[in-house]
C-alpha cells in the first residue's frame, strides 16, 4: 500500500485539513525535506499558518514521486543504534517551476505567503563563487532579464514574486537561504538587488530597502536516496514510499531573527535565533564542509565510496583532525574548549556507520564550495603569516579530481558547472603537477587574483599535487597529516 493521506490515518499531531501555506520552498531537495521540514512539522500543531509549498526548478522528478501520496514522506534518522521514522505533513504541493511555472509565480504573490526560503545549492544563486555577486553572464539570467514574466532561476522567481506584491499593494516575503553560503543572506540579497537593478533601479532599491535577507546556519547530514532506502522504509513501515529521505540525528539551525512580517515560532521547535548567524556560519562551513570537501576528493581517489570508510582510514582522519584542529579553529571567533568539542562531534558524525553518504555526490560543484569551505580559511592564514599545508592537500586533491582520471586511469564522472573548463586545462597541462596548479590557480571565479599569485601558497599546492600524481591520495594524505 502507497503512504497518502488515507493510508496514513491519524498519525500526525495536527490535523492537515486546517494547515494553510506560509512558506514558499524554492529547491525541495532531500536535505530541505530532512531539515527545515521537519522543524515545520514539529510547529504546526502550535500553529497551522505555515505549511510550506515547495518548488523543484530543474526537473518534476520530486513532484512525481510525491503527488500520488499527498506529498507525505518518511524521514529515516539512522545511526549504529538503529533507525527511527517519522511521516512529515509539512509539505503541501510541490510545484513543477518548468511546467507550472504560472502558478508558482501566483503563490510567490499570495498574501499568506510571508518566507521564501531556498535551498538551491551553491549554483543555484547563479552568482561568481569568489566574489559572491551575480553572474550576468549565467543563462538563466540572460533569459530572465530577457523574461522577466517566465523567470527560471531563484533570482528570476524571487524578483518577480517581490515585484508583483508591490504592485498589489502586499508586503513583501522575507528571503531565507538555508544554503551553505558565506553569509547566506547578505549574498543571497546582494545577487537579488543586483538582478532587480538590471530590471530597473527603482525595482532594484524597493528590494534593498524592504525586503529582509536573514542569514542562517543549517546542518545535517542527508545523502542522497537509494532504493535499498525505499526498501529499509517499506519494511519499516509497511507502506510504499516512493520518496523518503533519510538522514542522522543531529540536525542544526541557527537562524537570524529578522522576519518582518512574522515568522513561526522556530524557537519552539529546536532552533536558535539570535542577532549575528556569522560566527556559527564560518565554524560550520570552515570545519564541517572543510572536511568534507578534504575528504571526498582524498576519498574518492583513495577509493573509498563512503565518508564513513574515508574517516576510517587513519591518514585521512589525521590529516582532518589537524586540518580542523590546528587550520580552521585559530580562525574562528569561538573559544577553542567549544570549537574542539564541535570538532570531536563532528569526527563521530562523519564516521556514523548507518549513513551511506557518498564522497562522489560531496565531490560534485567543487568549484562552487571551494571558496567559503577552504579558501576563506586559507586567505586569513596566509595573512597572518600562518601555514596551509593540509588546507592546501584538500585544494590540490580537487586539482586532481577534476582532471576526470581517477589513480586506477578509470574516468571519473565530474559533476560541476565548470567541469569543461577544467577538463579542458587539465588536458592541456598534460598532468603535470606544476602547469596543471598554475592552469587551475587561473581560474579566477573560484580562486580570485590573490590567491593565485601568493607563491608560497602555489608551491604548496603544486608539491602536494605532484605527490598524488605520484604516490596517491592516501599516501599523500599520510604524509600530510
Ligand atoms: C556536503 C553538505 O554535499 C556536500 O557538499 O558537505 O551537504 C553537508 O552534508 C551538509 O552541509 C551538512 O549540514
Amino acid at each position: 500500500m502507497r503512504l497518502s493521506t488515507a493510508t496514513l490515518g491519524s498519525a500526525l499531531p495536527y490535523d492537515r485539513s486546517k494547515v494553510t501555506p506560509g512558506i514558499v520552498h524554492l529547491g525541495i531537495g532531500a536535505f530541505h525535506r530532512a531539515h527545515m521540514a521537519a522543524y515545520v512539522d514539529d510547529l504546526l500543531a502550535r500553529d497551522p499558518r505555515w505549511g510550506i509549498i515547495g518548488a523543484s526548478l530543474r526537473r518534476a522528478d520530486t513532484r512525481e514521486a510525491l503527488a500520488p501520496q499527498d506529498f507525505l514522506y518518511t524521514l529515516a534518522m539512522r545511526d549504529a543504534s538503529g533507525t527511527k521514522v517519522r511521516v512529515i505533513g509539512s509539505l503541501l504541493d510541490v510545484l513543477d517551476a518548468n511546467t507550472q511555472r504560472q502558478q508558482l509565480i501566483d503563490t510567490l504573490a499570495d498574501p499568506r505567503i510571508r518566507i521564501v526560503s531556498l535551498t538551491v545549492t551553491e549554483k543555484g544563486y547563479c552568482h561568481d563563487p569568489a566574489s559572491g555577486t551575480l553572474d550576468r553572464k549565467h543563462p538563466d539570467i540572460v533569459h530572465d532579464l530577457a523574461h522577466p514574466d517566465a523567470p527560471v532561476s531563484a533570482p528570476g522567481l524571487i524578483v518577480r514574486g517581490l515585484e508583483l506584491r508591490r504592485e498589489r499593494g502586499i508586503a513583501p516575503f522575507a528571503v531565507m537561504s538555508c544554503d551553505n553560503l558565506p553569509a547566506n543572506g547578505k549574498t543571497t540579497g546582494r545577487i537579488v538587488a543586483e538582478f532587480a537593478r538590471l530590471r530597473s533601479a527603482e525595482l532594484g532599491d524597493y528590494i534593498a530597502a524592504n525586503v529582509a535577507f536573514p542569514s542562517t546556519m543549517v546542518d545535517r547530514i542527508v545523502p542522497a536516496t537509494t532504493d535499498a532506502d525505499r526498501e529499509a522504509v517499506r519494511e519499516a513501515t509497511s507502506l510504499e514510499d516512493a520518496w523518503p529521505v533519510v538522514t542522522e540525528p543531529f540536525s542544526q539551525w541557527v537562524i537570524e531573527d529578522r522576519f518582518p512580517q512574522g515568522r513561526p515560532a522556530f524557537e519552539t521547535v529546536g532552533a536558535q535565533l539570535v542577532d549575528d548567524v556569522g560566527p556559527f556560519e564560518l565554524m560550520k562551513l570552515r570545519m564541517l564542509n572543510g572536511s568534507h570537501t578534504t575528504m571526498a576528493y582524498l576519498g574518492y581517489l583513495g577509493g573509498y565510496q563512503y565518508v564513513s570508510e574515508a574517516i576510517a582510514d587513519p591518514g585521512i582522519r589525521k590529516l582532518v583532525h589537524g586540518l580542523m584542529t590546528e587550520e580552521a579553529m585559530p580562525t574562528l571567533p569561538m573559544d577553542r574548549a567549544e570549537l574542539g568539542a564541535y570538532r570531536d562531534q563532528l569526527l563521530k558524525r562523519f564516521a556514523n556507520p548507518a549513513l551511506k553518504h557518498r564522497t562522489w555526490q560531496i565531490a560534485m560543484d567543487g568549484s562552487q564550495k571551494l571558496p567559503q569551505r577552504l579558501l576563506g580559511t586559507i586567505r586569513d592564514r596566509l595573512a597572518a603569516g600562518q601555514p596551509v599545508n593540509r588546507l592546501a592537500l584538500g585544494v590540490a586533491a580537487w586539482m586532481r579530481y577534476v582532471t576526470g582520471i581517477d589513480e586506477a586511469g578509470s574516468p571519473i564522472e565530474v559533476k560541476d558547472p565548470l567541469a569543461a573548463r577544467l577538463r579542458g586545462i587539465a588536458d592541456a597541462a598534460r598532468r603535470d603537477a606544476e602547469r596543471l596548479a598554475v592552469g587551475l590557480l587561473t581560474v579566477s571565479d573560484v580562486f580570485g587574483t590573490d590567491l593565485p599569485a601568493n607563491v608560497d601558497f602555489r608551491e604548496t599546492v603544486t608539491r602536494h599535487l605532484g605527490s598524488l600524481f605520484a604516490n596517491g591520495a592516501l599516501a599523500t594524505a599520510r604524509a600530510a597529516a
